[in-house]
């Protein structure tokens, strides 16, 4: 073991949703290079010890998995490694065809075995965790709708191969409606091999949230494990998990999640350094530590069954106490298909009486999809189910950060959506009979880094010129366009600050600035985005419906077209025309 798991260290580096600032990774490194050689017979302090932990008797964590070593070194995807590109060669229809129906490399994941061997990606230290002898069991539950077979399949068997067989109760696949009848025929019949495997076909299509709550519903294990269905739980990823729970029937522990590549379902280890967030548009965010427990984490490097305390979760992965879960209230059943059950979960947890971590000892690899591979219903879009679901959050949870959850302020089709989030009654007197406590305490002890954006503004929304049917449009890189106006909010909209500065949406913190000279406009500058406190951010001066005067230059917000498609916003000469004057969609201030 400790030659492998020494040469397989986490590699500092940056991945998307997993940067690592290169101060950290340069600490990282040097801590590895401190480190002792581990033999079996290394004794270290045993620091996280208290005395009532001491008088119950633990054990190191179970290393059952059979297939760590590649039993034939070149199958594909042995090892965890990606899939090599001549495996690929002459197949391009088939592997069109497998991102097109599951939104990752079908062709690349069917391929890979079904009980393929993977790196341990456990921190070495995680070598000597230990846990209770005595844990309490859990019941598995994944949901899936329209997953891929050899996902799903190899999902169950590390599932099966990597958790010890007296703590796994019960798998209970859910299946959410998926369409391919053949499929749920084959289906059946592989998993009627494996007795602790019960398969639930909803007869309609109940989305990821109340699917879940149909697998709870029967679940018997003293735990509920929550898993995705393309994901391969690795080495000794349980018993942690269970630990915490036999420990505090109120901790909720979730295992780091590694990456499975969706295009070579290579095993990527997460950066451990991690944490949940949030951002104001009810999406989880993974932040960096707080460089207090930072510190902590690192001083204590041999912290043994480490956990990292987190605000949020990513929401696929988790264990609970079944009975704490329903004394919660389960989840929202309210919540469409998919989306915000995540924070909800999250927020109440941690509001009504229990805690979240993330053990970096449990590591469970997920394939990170960019699109759905299921629909999202006849009736609504991806973004109005989510946005549905966010509404019932956010009036539920959010106390008088309601408003600034209220993201919703510049989406104007979210407004409309108000009225379709349905009923949230029932889950505003849970949380009086639960006694949760207030969202500020929330912020206050749990997530005190939050960034509570100011709500006061003189005027919000999209800026749109009144001579052409034009608006500002923040664009992606460093311009600053006039396009037509969507109506849709997003890079049309705008915050005109307090202290007179134009801020993208309203809570970036990036304002409209001035920038290079237009070519052959005589005293036109270019718009582009700075953050708000950078010098060369513009403070206007403005009245309803009328210019954008530049404080600084006395230069007007007017508009150049550089060719036919490509139109920008730009500081001019004032000219005193309709064309320079242009209206905020809301007025805050009069
Ligand atoms: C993340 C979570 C996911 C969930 C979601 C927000 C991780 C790794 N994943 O998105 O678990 O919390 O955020 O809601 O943290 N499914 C159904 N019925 C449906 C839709 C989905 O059963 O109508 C299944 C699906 O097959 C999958 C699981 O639910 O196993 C999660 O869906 P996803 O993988 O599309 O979500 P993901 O990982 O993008
Ligand atoms: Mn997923």
């Amino acid at each position: 073991l400790t030659k492998d798991v020494v040469s397989r260290r986490v590699s500092p580096g940056t991945r998307r949703g997993f940067a690592l600032t290169e101060e950290y990774a340069k600490r990282l490194r040097k801590s590895n290079e401190d480190l002792p050689k581990i033999t079996e017979h290394t004794t270290m302090p045993n620091t996280h010890h208290n005395a009532t932990t001491l008088a119950k008797k633990t054990h190191k964590v179970l290393k059952l998995d059979a297939t760590t070593v590649p039993r034939n070194q070149r199958a594909p995807g042995a090892g965890g490694l990606p899939v090599i590109e001549q495996r690929l060669r002459g197949h391009k229809k088939e592997i069109e065809a497998g991102w097109e129906r599951s939104k990752f490399n079908e062709y690349v994941s069917d391929l890979v075995s079904l009980e393929r061997s993977l790196p341990d990606t456990r921190p070495v230290r995680c070598h000597k965790a230990e846990v209770l002898d005595s844990l309490p069991t859990t019941s598995v539950i994944m949901c899936f709708c329209e997953e891929a077979m050899s996902t799903l399949l190899r999902s169950v068997h590390s599932v099966i191969n990597r958790s010890p067989p007296h703590l796994l109760k019960e798998i209970i696949l859910v299946d959410d409606a998926s369409t391919a009848e053949h499929l749920k025929r084959d289906l059946d019949t592989y998993i009627s091999r494996f007795p602790q495997v019960k398969i639930l076909h909803l007869p309609e299509r109940e989305g990821l949230i109340r699917a879940r709550l149909r697998g709870a519903e029967i679940a018997r294990g003293d735990v509920l494990t929550f898993l995705d269905s393309h994901i391969e739980c690795n080495v000794g990823w349980l018993e942690p998990l269970l630990d915490r729970i036999g420990r505090n029937r109120t901790t909720v522990p979730c295992p780091s999640i590694d990456r499975i590549n969706d295009n070579t379902f290579g095993y990527e280890s997460a950066n451990e350094n991690m944490r949940g967030g949030f951002t104001w548009g009810m999406k989880f965010d993974w932040v960096s530590l707080p460089p207090k427990e930072d510190d902590r984490r690192h001083k204590d490097i041999w912290l043994q069954n480490e956990i990292i305390k987190s605000p949020t979760m990513a929401g696929g992965l988790f264990s609970i106490d079944r009975r704490f879960f329903w004394e919660l209230g389960g989840y929202d059943p309210g919540f469409q298909i998919w989306g915000a059950e995540n924070l909800e979960i999250s927020f109440k947890i941690w509001m009504c009486g229990g805690s979240l971590e993330i053990l970096p000892c449990s590591r469970v690899g997920h394939v990170f999809r960019r699109a759905n591979p299921y629909k999202f219903g006849e009736a609504a879009s991806r973004l109005t189910v989510f946005y549905r679901n966010c509404i019932r959050l956010v009036e539920v949870w959010l106390d008088e950060y309601k408003k600034v959850g209220y993201f919703l302020f510049l989406e104007p089709h979210v407004e409309n959506e108000i009225a379709n989030a349905g009923d949230v009654s029932d889950r505003k007197r849970l949380r009086d009979q639960l006694g949760c406590k207030s969202f500020q305490w929330y912020i206050d002890h749990v997530y005190p880094e939050l960034i509570i954006p100011d709500l006061r503004a003189k005027a919000r929304g999209e800026v749109k010129n009144r001579a052409m049917s034009l608006c500002v449009d923040a664009m992606h890189g460093e311009k600053v366009g006039a396009y037509f106006c969507h109506g849709e909010g997003g890079q049309q909209s705008f915050t005109l600050r307090m202290d007179d500065k134009i801020m993208l949406r309203w809570f970036y913190s990036v304002c409209l600035a001035a920038g290079l000279p237009v070519k052959n406009h005589k005293g036109a500058f270019l718009l582009t985005k700075k953050p708000c406190t950078h010098p060369d951010v513009i403070a206007w001066n403005h009245t309803k419906g009328g210019p954008f005067v530049d404080q600084k230059t006395g230069k007007c917000l007017g508009v150049v077209m550089l060719t036919p498609e490509e139109r920008l916003v730009a500081l001019r000469p004032c000219t005193q025309q309709r064309v320079q004057d242009w209206t905020f969609q809301n007025y805050l201030v009069e």
